[in-house]
């Protein structure tokens, strides 16, 4: 007797990721709340700028950011501190946040209690570009200080990013200009939003919510 062979088959971890992210994106639309996915290399500032953007929404809305880092919980804490509420994932080794990260903790809130939601994806500027946590808007934040060709070198998070932020222009013209950055990201993606600021000093983050169609 022949014994039949079983075969699982298994879809790809993404391809389960993608329908996980289309439905947390559905949800947060039938709900009319607003979702931004905030990528960006280590250290770009994208904590800062989350601090400068919770500071000007937290009066109007009610902020709930997920933060992912490999390890501590400190970014949740400086975000917290501006009155936004926060929860932190450690990924251990993991270097991206996905949308089975982010259901996880949406199930233990009631979605209702807020009204804008944000992450602030593991800082790297290649593996976020390939998990979709299902965010209405991704946006990309890379720094003066990370040199001129740090946009060039890491195209794809570009093309599927709506908003680049070049971040730390208080430093602009340091070896080079942001003008270079600015060039770069629109010639990635034509329609791309550019947006320079300094969390430090407090420029364009008006702009930054303005772009992400939020009023104050
Ligand atoms: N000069 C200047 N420094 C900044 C600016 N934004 C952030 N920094 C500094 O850059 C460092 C990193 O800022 P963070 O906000 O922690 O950066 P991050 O992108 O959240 O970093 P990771 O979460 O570790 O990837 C800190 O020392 C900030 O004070 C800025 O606009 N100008
Ligand atoms: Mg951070």
């Amino acid at each position: 007797m022949t014994q039949e062979k079983k075969i699982t088959v298994k879809k790809p971890a993404y391809l389960q990721n993608d329908k996980l992210a289309d439905e947390i994106r559905e949800i947060m639309k039938s709900k009319d709340k607003l979702f931004f996915n905030v990528m960006g290399s280590i250290g770009a500032g994208k904590t800062f700028l989350l601090e400068r953007i919770a500071e000007k929404l937290t009066p109007h809305y009610r902020i709930f950011v997920i933060n992912g880092d490999v390890a501590t919980t400190i970014d949740a804490d400086r975000i917290a501190s501006k009155g936004a509420t926060t929860v932190q994932i450690n990924t251990g080794g993991g270097c991206h946040l996905n949308a089975k990260l982010i259901q996880n903790e949406l199930d233990k809130i009631n979605i209702d209690d807020y009204d804008i939601f944000f992450t602030e994806n593991v800082g790297n500027l290649i593996c976020p570009s390939a998990w979709d946590v299902g965010a209405q808007l991704d946006i990309v934040v890379v720094s003066i200080t990370e040199g001129e060709y740090v946009i060039k070198k890491h195209p794809i998070i570009f093309k599927g990013a709506q908003i680049a932020v070049i971040n730390k222009c208080d430093l602009d013209g340091l070896g080079f200009n942001s003008d270079t950055l600015v060039e770069d990201a629109k010639k990635i993606k034509s329609d791309m939003k550019v947006i320079c600021t300094s969390a430090k000093q407090i420029t364009g983050i008006d702009e930054l919510i303005a772009a992400l169609g939020i009023k104050i």
